[in-house]
């Protein structure tokens, strides 16, 4: 098969972001602009040419044809060995794991995550380095310089590679080995939880409901709570993954997986009520009558961890993003073990995991994980939680009160104003930052505020430094309003405004959310003017 060399220009206009490149399809489809951006990639990471790359997606529309695309390129740049999921799916946990089980040189999944799919749906792909982690901000803009200035890209011509017959191909002279996409990942679930004892909690009669929202879990679902755990098979929903998600927004939270909410809250509730995202990265757990927010279910997490066989030696360090709320760092403070707070995006984590510096990490944008892989794993979450259920033989939210009891509550919401025009956002930001310097020792929603900053990070394994990274407000231990634009819209920009207030006395353990922040919500509307700069009244998400 002839490699021929195509005269191209630059396609690329931004920078790939938090988690990859994603844009509209009709982006992607255009010739030359996927070529473009793997060309880059092959470009700048030399170590590449002879290795092995892990190749697959969340099975959302052009999955299929991008992972051709993929393969011929990357079998024209010397790759060789493609480890390819059957039928093009790999979770993104999976992926990663695959990345380092098989000491890959890097991963190629095509995904954009949460966002709708379909013709006019979102499209994405982010290029993961061996060791499973995502590619580092200095790397990613070393791609993008490249992009703008590339002139050819490299493509073997006239192959294709049936991606549904599990075994090993060709493509000219790389080896394609097309493989189960759950086998090594439930392989690895085995070794970190108690099948046994799960199994035999659901046979007791403990019931499990989970959502993989015809995205990519679905295939992963089946095989571990069905066929392995004895679940009945209807404890997983919506299991057949579709190329437009069946038309839903899989991003599961209390708006897109409202329908979980209601289930927990209605009279036959199930113990524990799940779900995934588009690439499975993300969870949502609920119990009978509650929903554990990810900050909770990080601290939660992260105090029974230890009961778990995976986790058996303890915990090296936990860790969280900056916005996340502040319910992790009780529990560090308790087991006296480090809690590292980082910028958004789990790319911060892999570091610390890499130095081993870390068990335990989670985003208040519903991703936890541990060590077992480099991105943040739905259903090892899901599972964690059925084993903690398991081995305690406590209800859900036996095990929160128990934990608030012991380490006091930390009430959490993130307000969100989609779709703005970027200068609006951009506005709202300034006149935070403006009134920073003279916070600290002002009242805020009837509480001193004791710092007020934008936050900065120095990355302790390779003392990189992270700069404006979010606003925050902080009135000491009880509250906190964190500000900050998002980086992983296709559409706008969309500022996230998040709210967290601490409290330890009993009688406050059981207040409504959105009543606990109320007061933080009305100071920060006034302070950042938000529906002066940005016409909006309300936010449009709230989760
Ligand atoms: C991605 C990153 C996460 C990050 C999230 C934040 O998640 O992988 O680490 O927390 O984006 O998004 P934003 O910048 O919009 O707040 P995912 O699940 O979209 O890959």
């Amino acid at each position: 098969m002839p490699i021929r060399d195509i005269q191209t220009k630059p396609y690329l206009d931004q920078k790939a972001g938090t988690a990859g490149l994603r844009k509209k399809v009709a982006v992607f489809q255009q010739p030359h602009y996927l070529e473009n951006y793997l060309q880059s990639i092959f470009d700048c990471v030399p170590e590449l040419k002879d290795g092995i790359l892990v190749i697959g997606g969340d099975g959302r529309y052009h999955n299929r044809d991008a992972i051709q695309t993929t393969a011929a390129i990357a079998a024209a740049n010397g790759i060789a060995r493609l480890i390819i999921g059957q039928g093009g799916l790999l979770s993104t946990p999976a992926a990663s794991m695959l990345i380092r089980n098989r000491r890959a040189a890097g991963g190629f999944l095509l995904t954009a995550s949460h966002n709708p799919a379909g013709p006019d749906g979102d499209f994405g792909i982010k290029f993961n380095v061996a060791g499973g982690g995502q590619a580092s901000e200095s790397l990613t803009s070393r791609i993008f310089e490249h992009s703008k200035t590339i002139a050819r890209y490299r493509r073997l011509d006239g192959g294709t590679i049936d991606i549904d017959r599990r075994g090993e191909q060709h493509l000219g002279s790389t080896v394609v080995e097309i493989v189960d996409c759950v086998e090594d990942y439930a392989a690895l679930m085995q070794q970190l939880f108690d099948f046994e004892r799960i199994r035999d909690w659901l046979k007791r009669g403990a019931r499990l409901r989970f959502d993989a929202m015809h995205a990519v879990t679905g295939p992963y679902a089946r095989r571990i709570f069905v066929e392995q755990l004895g679940a009945p098979p209807d404890s997983v929903m919506n299991a057949v993954p579709l190329e437009d998600f069946g038309g839903g927004h899989p991003d599961p939270n209390l708006i897109h997986a409202k329908h979980l909410a209601e289930l927990a809250h209605g009279d036959d509730a199930p113990d524990l009520i799940a779900a995934s995202d588009g690439d499975g990265d993300r969870n949502m757990i609920l119990g009978r009558g509650i929903f554990i927010s990810p900050g909770d279910s990080l601290a939660m997490l992260a105090a029974n961890l230890p009961l778990l066989p995976g986790y058996r030696d303890g915990l090296r360090g936990i860790a969280r993003s900056m916005p996340t709320c502040r319910a992790a760092d009780q529990v560090a403070k308790a087991l006296k073990v480090p809690l590292h707070e980082t910028p958004t995006g789990w790319k911060f984590f892999c570091n610390l995991l890499d130095a081993g510096q870390v068990t335990i990490c989670g985003e208040e944008s519903f991703g936890t994980s541990s060590s077992h892989t480099r991105e943040k794993d739905g259903l090892w979450a899901v599972l964690a939680w059925a084993n903690v259920l398991a081995a305690t033989g406590k209800s859900m939210q036996e095990i929160a009160d128990t934990h608030w009891t012991r380490f006091g509550r930390h009430y959490f919401a993130r307000h969100d104003y989609e779709e703005l025009a970027a200068p609006q956002a951009e506005a709202v930001m300034q006149a935070v930052a403006a009134e920073l310097a003279t916070l600290p020792g002002r009242a805020f929603a009837d509480l001193p505020v004791t710092l007020a900053d934008e936050f900065s990070y120095r990355d302790p394994t390779d003392g990189s430094i992270a700069s404006g990274q979010g606003l925050r407000i902080v009135c000491g231990d009880e509250a906190r309003v964190v500000l900050r634009l998002s980086g992983t819209g296709t559409r706008g920009a969309t500022l996230r405004v998040y709210l967290e207030r601490y409290v330890r006395e009993a009688a406050s353990l059981h207040w409504k959310t959105a009543d606990a922040v109320a007061p933080l919500a009305g100071a920060i509307d006034r302070l950042a003017r938000i529906a002066e700069l940005t016409g909006r009244r309300v936010p449009d998400v709230v989760t």
